[in-house]
């Protein structure tokens, strides 16, 4: 009998089709978001989970199934899961990282070029039939070559974003909880460590790229708001909850910071409603990684850690470690 597995979302029909090969499939091409409830019953008699970030899958979902032993997330992220929980009862838990690091840094200069030099709001203006005439000081942004870029969290994707402002003729700065060696740092654009005041203080341009913990909720709030200059722009292509978004809905109103362009929220979907009175904030559905060779990658590589683990074979993603032998009940 061939073990059964939850695909808790809407996923490419091929990926379906090659995990049913291996497992009795139980698939949601309706795409329904499952409450913590419906999750937790829906994985009943399962062993594995494909899951994404819209899956929280925490000690209530675990206790309930202890037959479940793999949870394979189509996301680099893994804050949906409770990895202390997973781990103490013997779940693997995988994720998709590399895959998508050229995909999200190209994004991210989507956002930072979009902010900085008013693309959305000037696009906007202008299908409002608002053009009228030149002017010497419409739309006047921010210049990307030639500034100072900070990169919060200089991991394989904050690098992919700091190579690419070597055509922008760009100093990069960064923080990080350690520093690069060498070498990676000369392959980010000579990027260089600084503290994290300094890092706000000094870049032009910020792009935040730090996994979410709860150690880092908000480390972006109003006091490094503050220290940011009247013109710089700020992009937050990590997570929501790094940032506090009522702090930078003020700064952003208030105009005490230029710019931000925000692919990621508190409260996703549900988004504070003010971000959308204002004019200098380029807002995207949590898109950065969505392209099409990229997310097929994405599929590809949860669906490859699913079919190794529940085969008996080394997931080539692990998140976290599992001894099978200190496990609880999913052995
Ligand atoms: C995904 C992401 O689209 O990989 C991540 O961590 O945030 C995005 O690339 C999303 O998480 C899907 O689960």
């Amino acid at each position: 009998m061939k073990p059964k597995i939850l695909v808790a979302r809407a996923i490419f029909p091929d990926v379906i089709a090659r995990l049913s090969q291996y497992f009795e499939v139980e698939s949601n091409q309706e795409d329904k978001v499952f409450s913590e409830d419906e999750l937790a019953i829906r994985l009943q008699g399962k062993q594995g989970i494909f899951a994404t970030l819209s899956e929280r899958i925490g000690s209530k979902q675990i206790q309930s199934n202890p037959q479940l032993k793999a949870v394979c997330n189509m996301a680099v992220g893994y804050n949906n899961i409770d990895i202390e929980a997973a781990t103490r009862a013997g779940i693997a838990v995988t994720n998709t990282p590399d895959v998508l690091n050229e995909t999200t840094a190209d994004f991210a200069w989507a956002l930072l070029m979009s902010a900085a030099r008013r693309v959305t709001e000037s696009e906007r203006w202008l299908r409002e039939g608002k053009w009228e005439k030149w002017r010497y000081d419409s739309f006047l942004g921010m210049d990307l070559h030639g500034s100072t870029l900070g990169v919060l969290g200089m991991g394989r994707i904050g690098q992919a974003i700091a190579r690419r402002s070597m055509g922008f003729n760009m100093r990069v700065i960064y923080h990080n909880r350690s520093r690069l060696s060498q070498n990676l740092e000369d392959n980010a654009n000579h990027a260089q460590y600084v503290g994290k005041e300094e890092l706000f203080k000094q870049a032009d341009h910020v792009v935040l790229t730090v996994p979410y913990s709860s150690q880092l909720h908000h480390i972006v709030g109003r006091a490094e708001l503050a220290l940011m200059k009247k013109t710089a722009t700020l992009v937050n292509i990590a997570r929501g909850g790094i940032v506090d978004d009522q702090a930078l809905i003020q700064a952003l109103k208030e105009r005490r910071i230029g710019a931000a362009g925000l692919d990621v929220f508190e409260n996703e979907p549900a988004f504070y409603p003010e971000f959308l009175d204002l004019p200098n904030a380029v807002l995207t559905p949590h898109i950065a990684s969505a392209s099409e060779r990229t997310r097929r990658a994405m599929a590809d590589c949860a669906a490859d850690n699913l079919i190794a683990i529940l085969t008996g074979q080394t997931a080539p993603n692990p998140v976290n470690s599992v001894n099978p032998a200190s496990t609880t009940g999913n052995p």
